[in-house]
């Protein structure tokens, strides 16, 4: 079996246990590789290669800087068949997604921030001619960059990118369930002569590795994306080093579909926000709030667009669902599934593990699942299933669906659709979500703030909000 190394100083190396952990296919349940399960030893090795690499990369002009990162967008460009067949195979996710969605955007993010750093300006405050203040952006050091299993190379490429571009060095931590892209990006870099140290690739279990990192003296800097339970423990511990830390965690994302919408272009984006990588993204709408006089009608098409998917093999063409990304995390979904119904919850198609057939049989399959009346306040509505599950909650006025959208502890996005734009606005500005969008779905600008309000999160990543994160401000006022 294929053993995934860690890439420390340049070097792929095992992690000094020698101790391995199964890496899982999820739609056949077999193990494929081996991920190293490190320890502190290997995080400070790691850290320790960073900090040295800190001393050459941070003095690199932005230039330098920019053309690194887009020699490694065009050797991910050239490596995408094996990129896109490599985050399929260890997420689940169809191979159609991880070419149009996962990989295209892991370039395009080294790309838009070798671009970003060369456009970047910085603040000058003037004082009625007696001074001039002008404000400086500097490294800080060392970047811890988290990341989760639902969308591998391209979250971990939205956080190495602006980090080096900024001139820090990086010690990534790809999660555990999916760190094959990780793997294959840091063969990529010792390929392409990337710099020695400049980023440094340590995998394992955040449990048992993440506390070494995220709390390390020389590493002033953590950016992560992944659970808010993780989020929290790492904010908790963190706090008396006092880190620049951003924290990317969960959302109960509604999508709020108003009695005046396009409604065949509500019906299939709601379906695309509830299902697609399997309902596995933070920005999925799970509650669809519809006003009642479409309800019945919206509920029907929604239900008969789910039951037309087709899930099965994450490598054929006509797959719209794969597989769920571990046996553990079907089975939380299968757990919540068990427990809206004893809520009452009224399922209205799937709500079944699928067993497929042949090699498949032992794949990790969910079929998209509709439930209706669940109360918005019960548990069903207000914890993340991070599965492809979705409820639909009926609503009378514009006033009953913000009251509903907000009770929610996340508030990462929402979508709001209607053909009168001002109550699209009026709506959004009373929506307590970082992100909102206005007939439409995950249409994303890479320079926007990104991030989310209350449980949702710490701080804003995206265009200059990122190169905001890895840098310092430093002021230096100059008298006339
Ligand atoms: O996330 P974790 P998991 C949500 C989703 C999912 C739940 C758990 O609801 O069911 O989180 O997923 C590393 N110090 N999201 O278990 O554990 C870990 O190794 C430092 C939402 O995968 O938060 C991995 O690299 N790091 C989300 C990363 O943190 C630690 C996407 C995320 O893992 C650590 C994924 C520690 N103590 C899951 N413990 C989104 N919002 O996009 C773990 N890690």
């Amino acid at each position: 079996m294929e053993k995934i190394l860690n890439y420390i100083n340049g070097e792929l190396i095992e992690p000094s246990s020698k101790i391995y952990i199964e890496n899982i296919d999820p739609s056949c349940g077999k193990a494929y590789s081996l991920v190293p399960d490190s320890c502190a030893d290997d995080v400070n090795e790691a850290v320790k290669s960073a900090k040295v690499a800190y001393s050459f990369w941070s003095k690199t002009t932005k230039q330098e800087r920019s053309d690194i990162l887009n020699k490694l967008a065009d050797a991910i460009e050239e490596n995408f068949d094996m990129l896109v067949a490599a985050e399929s195979r260890d997420n689940g996710k169809p191979l159609s997604l991880a070419a149009k969605v996962d990989i295209p955007r892991a370039s395009a993010n080294l790309r838009f921030f070798a671009g970003a750093i060369l456009h970047d300006s910085s603040d000058v405050h003037e004082m009625d001619g007696e001074a001039i203040n002008y404000t400086l952006r500097v490294p800080i050091g060392v970047a811890a960059c988290i990341s989760p299993w639902n969308l591998p190379l391209y979250l971990l490429t939205w956080k190495i990118a602006p980090a080096l571009a900024t001139g820090n060095t990086v010690v990534a931590k790809p999660s555990e369930i999916t760190p094959m892209t990780a793997y294959l990006l840091s063969k990529i870099c010792k390929e392409i002569n990337f710099p020695k140290g400049v980023l440094n690739i340590v995998h394992g279990r955040g449990e048992k590795l993440g506390d070494a990192l995220t709390t390390h003296q020389d590493v002033p800097i953590v950016s992560f994306t992944g659970g808010s339970d993780t989020g929290k423990h790492i904010s908790k511990i963190t706090a008396p080093y006092f880190k620049k830390l951003s924290l990317e965690l969960g959302g109960k994302n509604p999508n709020i579909i108003f009695d005046d919408c396009d409604f065949d272009k509500a019906v299939s984006t709601a379906s695309r926000a509830a299902f697609t990588n399997q309902g596995q993204i933070c920005l999925c709408g799970s509650r669809v709030f519809v006003q009642n006089k479409i309800y019945e009608k919206f509920k029907s098409a929604l239900v008969d667009k789910a039951k037309k998917l087709i899930v099965g093999d994450p490598k054929s063409s006509n797959s719209h669902l794969g597989a769920v990304v571990s046996e553990e995390h079907m089975n939380k979904i299968l757990l919540k599934i068990n427990e809206a119904k004893k809520l009452g919850g009224i399922l209205l198609c799937g709500g079944e593990r699928l067993i497929l057939e042949g090699e498949l049989k032992n794949g990790y399959y969910i079929q998209p699942t509709v439930f209706e009346n669940l109360a918005y306040d019960c548990s069903i509505n207000n914890e993340e299933i991070f599965g492809p599950v979705v409820t639909l909650i009926p609503f009378e006025s514009e006033d009953d669906v913000i009251m509903m959208a907000n009770s929610s502890e996340f508030g990462l996005s929402a979508s709001i659709f209607t053909k009168d734009i001002s109550r699209g606005h009026r709506v959004a500005a009373k929506i307590d979500s970082g992100v909102i969008w206005i007939n439409t779905w995950l249409l994303r600008d890479l320079r926007i703030p990104f991030g989310g309000m209350k449980n949702s999160g710490v701080g804003r990543e995206g265009g200059f909000n990122s190169l905001k994160f890895f840098t310092e401000p430093k002021n230096i006022c100059v008298k006339i």
